[in-house]
């Protein structure tokens, strides 16, 4: 069922605790923790709790907790004092966009100057 967590999901075992993370942020649907491989002085994933293998099944399924990435996203960058030089959310979707994890996760980065367009 959509939303329900999946045994081979490592993200689903950092929800459960089954699998350690630096987390920055918890609230009642997300989680926020550090990249294990940062690819900026700030490299934070934003999750949902809840399963869902991309950022658009994610909002399809569950806007509200999809808002609520987002929301998490921003508080992250204040959290981080980020903000205020900008900072970037992306949202691999798909492999050949370099998505590697399929449980739906916000990065943010900053820290550093980011170029546009991303490689
Ligand atoms: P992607 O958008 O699916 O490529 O992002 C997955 C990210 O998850 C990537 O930046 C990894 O470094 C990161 N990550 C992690 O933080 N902890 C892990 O145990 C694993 C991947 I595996």
């Amino acid at each position: 069922m959509a939303g329900e967590p999946r045994s081979d999901c490592l993200f689903c075992k950092i929800v459960a605790g089954e699998v350690p993370a630096t987390v920055v942020r918890e609230t009642e649907t997300t989680v926020a923790f550090r990249d294990i491989n940062p690819q900026a002085p700030t490299h934070v994933l934003v999750i949902p709790k809840e399963h869902h293998p991309d950022a658009a099944a994610l909002a399809a399924a569950a806007p509200e907790v999809a808002a609520d990435v987002l929301r998490e996203a921003g508080e992250v960058a204040a959290q981080e004092k980020i903000d205020d030089a900008g900072y970037r959310i992306v949202l691999n979707t798909g492999a050949g966009a370099g998505q590697t994890v399929f449980h739906a996760h916000a990065h943010v980065l900053g820290g550093r100057g980011l170029e546009w367009p991303p490689g």
